[in-house]
């Protein structure tokens, strides 16, 4: 598979990988992530075209959007698991809730997310195009765009280490006694466990941050099993299907509210990874 990608060729050796310890390996897989290259792989065209209706950011902002104006999903607090270097992922809901808390396991991403709320340059993503797009989503003129990151910054609380993997993900006066109001989350919880059992166990772990029947929005890879965090930075990631999303759900004490899939047209792999569909999954919880 040609890749169009400088740097990177998929018959590189995932990073050193011993399935006793997988999450400690897993940690050691993410020192070399590099936010600029995972930013230009996934955060430009094609895979960010908002001209193109099947493109695959627009799909994922079209189905976060919906699930915030729907009017089932409301509160004070939101905590987005896993930011990474992006803010795609809260642009409706800092509509919605006025205190938004990003995290990441990495203080490169958190510093990435940093330079972007100083609003002091240095920033290696102009959000603009999303922050345009997500307006004319809302129906407004594109040019509100400027109010929309006004009000992003306004809700952004802090910017906060997170590691799923641990029964406590958050410290622990990050949140309120009740818990958070609403999580989202996007492509971490398949792209930093090392098996399946690991991977429902930090579904687990996050659904007891949420206040009982708290929503989760959960956005994930299909069919996944690496991805590349940088030049020559393979990560390997949980291949999964629709089923065992569902049945994770359930045994994390989920109830499923809906389940949408996109399947990856060809030009939408471009070698950056083997993925071939993503899911969005809304649901609350219902054990906790
Ligand atoms: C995003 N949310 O881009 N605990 O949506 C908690 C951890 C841990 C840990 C590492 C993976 C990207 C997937 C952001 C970032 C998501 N990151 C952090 C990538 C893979 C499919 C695909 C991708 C991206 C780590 C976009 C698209 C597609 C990362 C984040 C995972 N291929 N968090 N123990 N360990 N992390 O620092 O920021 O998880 Cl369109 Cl198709």
């Amino acid at each position: 598979m040609s890749s169009s990608h400088r740097g990177i060729n998929d018959n590189e050796p995932s990073c050193a990988f011993s399935p006793d310890n997988g999450v400690a390996a897993m940690a050691a897989c993410y020192q070399r992530f590099d936010p600029a290259a995972y930013l230009q792989y996934n955060y430009t065209p094609p895979r960010a075209d908002f001209e193109r209706k099947d493109s695959i950011v627009p799909w994922k902002l079209a189905c976060l959007h919906r699930a915030f104006t729907e009017g089932d999903v409301s509160g004070e607090v939101l905590v987005d698991i896993g930011s990474g270097p992006t803010l795609y992922q809260v642009l409706s809901a800092c509509e919605v809730f006025n205190k938004v808390l990003l995290t990441d396991f990495l203080e490169v991403n958190r510093q990435e997310l940093r330079r972007w709320l100083q609003d002091e340059g240095g920033c290696n993503m102009d959000w603009t195009p999303y922050l345009q797009h997500v307006c004319k989503l809302e129906g407004r003129r594109p040019s509100a765009w400027m109010e929309k990151a006004a009000k992003l910054r306004q809700a952004i609380a802090d910017i906060l280490p997170v590691d799923v993997h641990s029964p406590q993900p958050l410290a622990p006066d990050a949140l309120p006694s009740g818990g958070a109001d609403c999580l989202v989350s996007c492509f971490c919880l398949e792209s930093v466990s090392p098996d399946l059992p690991a991977f429902t166990r930090a579904l687990g772990h996050i659904g007891r941050l949420l206040r009982p029947s708290g929503h989760l929005l959960l956005i994930g890879a299909l069919g996944e099993s690496y991805y590349f965090g940088g030049p020559g930075v393979k990560i390997p990631v949980v291949p999964l299907n629709e089923g065992q999303v569902c049945d994770s759900l359930k045994e994390s004490g989920f109830t499923l509210i809906r389940l949408e899939v996109y399947t990856l047209p060809q030009d939408m792999r471009v070698g950056v990874d083997d993925v071939t569909g993503v899911f969005f999954a809304k649901q609350r919880i219902t054990l906790n």
